[in-house]
């Protein structure tokens, strides 16, 4: 199995992060989309929307970060309590999974414009910060998002969130996903060699490009 990445984009993280708590063999190629290596010939050939992760296993090609994680949960660890066969607990795993996905969106589209040489867009953050607020009431004594045990949803907001931590988005008032996000680090053993080098790289980036920004 191949996948195609790039450690500094958070859903290609969510990956790395599965593929250790699996302890997967994967074959990880790296994916510079600082040099637009995922518009060159032989990455469009292997996905025409050009994005990272993606995933090939055999004749087989998947991307979208989610999908992908779940894929290799029922391949090669089904009925793993991070994605468990029951139907409801399912459900509200994929609850939460659609749920942090429009979150994210929420955060991506108000820092885009710094790829593009602009400011973030001001309005966009605010309606990232009330989809927070909700979060953080959901996370009131709660240890986990979805379910009572560590899920996929967990290790995939744990990594959207990282992208608000790298643009110095002031998360410190959301007190119960602050608690979440300490705790989730601290369990997965391998938050720290799947994440600390990119997260440096990614700071640099975006402290760099938002200073730029007009
Ligand atoms: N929803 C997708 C997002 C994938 C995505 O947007 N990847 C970005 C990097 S974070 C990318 O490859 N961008 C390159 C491009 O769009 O050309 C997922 O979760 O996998």
């Amino acid at each position: 199995m191949d996948l195609y990445y790039m450690a500094e984009s958070p859903p290609c993280r969510t990956v790395l992060m599965l593929i250790e708590h699996l302890n997967l063999r994967v074959n990880c190629i790296n994916v510079d989309l600082s040099k637009q290596e995922q518009l060159s010939q032989s990455f469009l050939k292997i996905n025409h929307f050009h994005v990272v992760p993606t995933l090939v296993d055999g004749d087989f090609t998947l991307w979208e970060s989610r999908a992908i994680v779940k894929y290799l949960i029922d391949k090669f660890a089904p009925n793993n309590q991070l994605y468990p066969e029951n139907l409801q607990e399912r459900a509200k795993v994929d609850q939460w999974l659609y749920q942090e996905m429009g979150i994210y969106c929420l955060l991506s589209s108000f820092i885009s414009p710094v790829f593009v040489g602009k400011k973030p867009d001001k309005s966009g953050e605010q309606r990232f910060l009330d989809s927070l607020d909700s979060v953080n009431l959901h996370m009131e004594n709660r240890k986990y998002l979805a379910l009572d045990h560590l899920t996929i949803a967990d290790i995939s907001f744990v990594c959207s969130l990282s992208l608000a931590e790298a643009c110095s988005v002031d998360l410190e008032k959301y007190h119960n996903i602050n608690l979440w996000m300490k705790r989730i680090k601290s369990e997965l053993t391998y938050y720290e060699k799947v994440n600390s080098e990119p997260m440096i790289n990614l700071i640099t980036f975006m402290k760099d490009a938002i200073a730029r920004a007009q």
